[in-house]
């Protein structure tokens, strides 16, 4: 069973075993936030019971993000914290299939950097996916538990509107179409990956239409996302076009 595979706990020694969870975290600036992340995911994933590696994977931030995961690495271990660096920003789904590339977990778990993805819901995403199967577990903001902290009105209605917009077109059954906090198994994100087009929100919308329609066993954890304290996000008018855009194309394309 996976729990007997999953017992290495955050204090004990290094194995020369792959961790059965790798958790996929793409960077951008985010200098102030990696360090207090880490010690999070350490914490949880040690309540979790579960062997776990985090694969960073840094676009060239000029805030020096790439040289905070060094120091992580000093403190954590090479067996804990990994860093992908790349050349430039080239974008969150090519960040994710790079991270994927040097993953070695069976399990993928992908979350932002930002901690508005809070650590403190990663046991609760190995639960479900122990207790079920499920080849997807997705973070929800629109069940009861879940919810989102920090954002004003109008975004609050944008996003549940693109949501709710969205499942009635595509005949989604996920709640939550536009969250990124997801737990894979290893081949379905590969395929997904693979698969997937759009960009920006449109992307974490099509990777789990994809999922479900293609059979994948899908489930959900509430979770409250907080926006983020440190540090820009990329939210823009391009990103509402760019969402549009991709849910019209998934709508002729799928
Ligand atoms: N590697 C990489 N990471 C990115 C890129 N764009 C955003 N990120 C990271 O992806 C996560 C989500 O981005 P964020 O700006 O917080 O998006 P928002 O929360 O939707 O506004 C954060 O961890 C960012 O640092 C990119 O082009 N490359
Ligand atoms: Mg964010």
């Amino acid at each position: 069973m996976a729990q007997n595979r999953g017992a290495a706990g955050g204090s004990q020694a290094p194995s020369n075993r792959a961790p059965e969870y790798s958790i996929i975290v793409p960077t951008y600036n985010e200098r102030e936030n990696v360090a207090v992340l880490m010690w999070m995911i350490d914490r949880a994933m040690q309540e979790a019971g579960a062997g776990y590696e985090v694969v960073f994977v840094d676009d060239a931030s000029p805030d020096g993000t790439a040289d905070a995961v060094r120091e992580l690495i000093r403190a954590f271990g090479t067996h804990r914290v990994r860093l992908i660096t790349r050349a430039g920003k080239l974008g969150l789904g090519s960040a994710y299939g790079s991270g994927l590339a040097h993953a070695s977990g069976e399990w993928i778990i992908l979350m932002d950097a930002d901690l508005s993805h809070h650590p403190k819901h990663l046991p609760a995403f190995i639960a479900k996916q122990r207790a079920t199967g499920a080849d997807v577990v997705s973070g929800t903001r629109y069940q009861l538990g879940g919810g989102v902290a920090g954002w004003n009105l109008v975004r609050k209605l944008t996003s549940r509107g693109a949501n709710i917009l969205a499942s009635f077109i595509l005949g989604a059954r996920t709640s939550d179409l536009t969250g990124a906090y997801r737990l894979y198994r290893r081949d379905a994100l590969a395929k997904l990956l693979a698969a997937t087009k759009s960009r920006g929100y449109a992307f974490q919308m099509e990777v789990i239409v994809r999922a479900q329609y293609s059979g994948l066993r899908i489930e959900e954890v509430p979770i409250v996302f907080v926006d983020r304290l440190y540090g820009q996000s990329k939210l823009g008018v391009g990103e509402y076009v760019q969402f549009v855009k991709g849910l019209l194309r998934l709508l002729v394309g799928l």
